[in-house]
């Protein structure tokens, strides 16, 4: 894609947006819903035990959110190839700094994705924290030696990035979300990836990743195949392959985490591939944590309209249609169990509406409990930076819509508790 057509798509995909949307916020304006209920299954059958969950009802509500909500990952064979591209010291000798490169083809395409991944120097394998990033692996920290992504980024004046390809005035400039030392200083690896590798995040799915997978003469996903989220979801699974041949890494604890759309994107991910043995939501609203049916802030409607890309055909049928939807977001949620999950919210996004991301990870407890695990104690909701941690974990902070360093400990946190570190 030319970049010129990347600017004026992310134009369109921004004014497009309709005008006449007055976001609902009021509690007592919620159409009275029903959710649909985790442990029955579609042909009304009682679930009362973690098989039950795990043979059928887990896969029932998973295929409902392939056909519905993200779309299904098309079947087809692609190449894989792997290679690590740079290993150094780094943070001043504390941290090991790594770049992988996997490259992806099919079709006669290609297209690689960069991890950057660092570990602290510890003496048995690391657990990791795997995140997208939004604007380049070189964002995240101010290293010099991070390659600069060649892929397509947003242009920024403050950057000087004009034809959307990154500037070295870019490194670092996202440092404030990512706590790197901080988790290396916990005896935690970070990786994470820059999102535009795997599909440029426009409304055109006839590059990126779909475009390896469509069959002769297909230029656009089915209405039951993935859009972007599941896409990028597509993305850390790989990322997981990778982890599992890398000696220094301990596969079995890596928490997945994402922000926003890239939280809609950790939770799908983390539904779907059941390796990753903690998941963590940060302020991922519609699509993500927050329950659908409550319609506070965005709504289906609003986020198929202002994003078309991100989910697959199908979940436009629920446009102002909630109550139709099969499932909803509690129940994405308990696709997780019984791997510890945290939801976490902020206080002024309101437009991801912290209380239907609460309630969500709330009513996801039923299904921790057939594991004989706790879930969030009370359906009331804690004080604001009072995290709570169960096998489901949750906290509503004070702010903005962000990653901050608040979040961080808590993820943290949590890691340490369930994986005993
Ligand atoms: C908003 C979108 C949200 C959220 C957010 C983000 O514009 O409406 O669903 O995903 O973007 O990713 O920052």
């Amino acid at each position: 894609m030319k970049p010129f057509i990347f600017i004026s798509l992310l134009l369109l995909s921004i004014n497009g947006i309709s005008q006449d949307f007055t976001p609902n916020y009021e509690e007592s304006k919620i159409p009275a819903y029903e959710l649909p209920p985790l442990l029955t299954s579609n042909d009304g059958k009682a679930v009362g035990t973690s098989e039950q969950w795990m043979d059928y009802r887990r896969k029932e509500i998973l295929s409902d959110f392939e056909k519905y909500v993200y779309g299904k990952i098309p079947e087809g064979d692609i190449d894989i190839k792997t290679e690590i591209i740079k290993e150094k010291n780094a943070l001043d000798g504390k941290a090991i700094m790594k770049e992988v490169k996997m490259t992806f083809s099919g079709n006669n395409q290609e297209i690689y994705m960069d991890i950057l991944i660092y570990l602290p120097k510890i003496k048995n394998k690391a657990p990791l924290i795997l995140a997208y990033n939004f604007n380049g692996n070189h964002t995240i920290i101010n290293d010099p030696n991070i390659s600069l992504t060649t892929s397509l980024v947003g242009n920024n004046k403050e950057f000087g990035i004009t034809n959307n390809r990154a500037t070295e005035a870019s490194r670092g400039a996202k440092h404030n979300r990512w706590a790197v030392e901080k988790i290396i200083d916990r005896g935690y690896g970070l990786a994470t990836i820059y999102y535009g590798d795997i599909d440029l995040d426009i409304n055109d799915l006839s590059d990126g990743i779909h475009a390896l997978f469509y069959k002769s003469g297909q230029t656009q996903p089915a209405k039951d195949e993935w859009g972007s989220i599941a896409g990028w979801a597509w993305g850390l699974s790989r990322a997981m392959d990778y982890f599992e041949d890398d000696d220094d890494i301990d596969e079995s604890k890596i928490a997945l985490m994402g922000h926003s759309r890239l939280g809609k994107t950790s939770l799908w991910a983390g539904a779907h591939d059941q390796r990753f043995a903690i998941v963590i939501s940060n302020d991922s609203g519609c699509g993500g944590a927050a329950l659908s049916r409550r319609r506070i802030g965005e709504t289906v409607w609003r986020i198929n309209t202002s994003f078309p890309h991100w989910f697959c055909d199908n979940f436009n049928e629920f446009n102002n249609n909630e109550d139709a939807l099969p499932v909803d977001q509690h129940m994405l949620i308990a696709l997780v169990a019984p791997r510890p999950v945290y939801v976490a919210s902020a206080q002024d996004d309101k437009w991801a509406d912290p209380k239907g991301e609460f309630l969500s990870a709330f009513h996801a407890g039923a299904v921790y409990k057939l594991f004989g695990l706790e879930g969030l104690p009370t359906a009331n909701m804690p004080e604001v930076n009072e995290p709570i941690m169960k096998s489901v974990g949750y906290h509503i902070r004070t702010g903005k819509h962000d990653v901050t360093d608040f979040d961080w400990e808590a993820y943290l946190d949590f890691a340490d508790k369930h994986f005993g570190n």
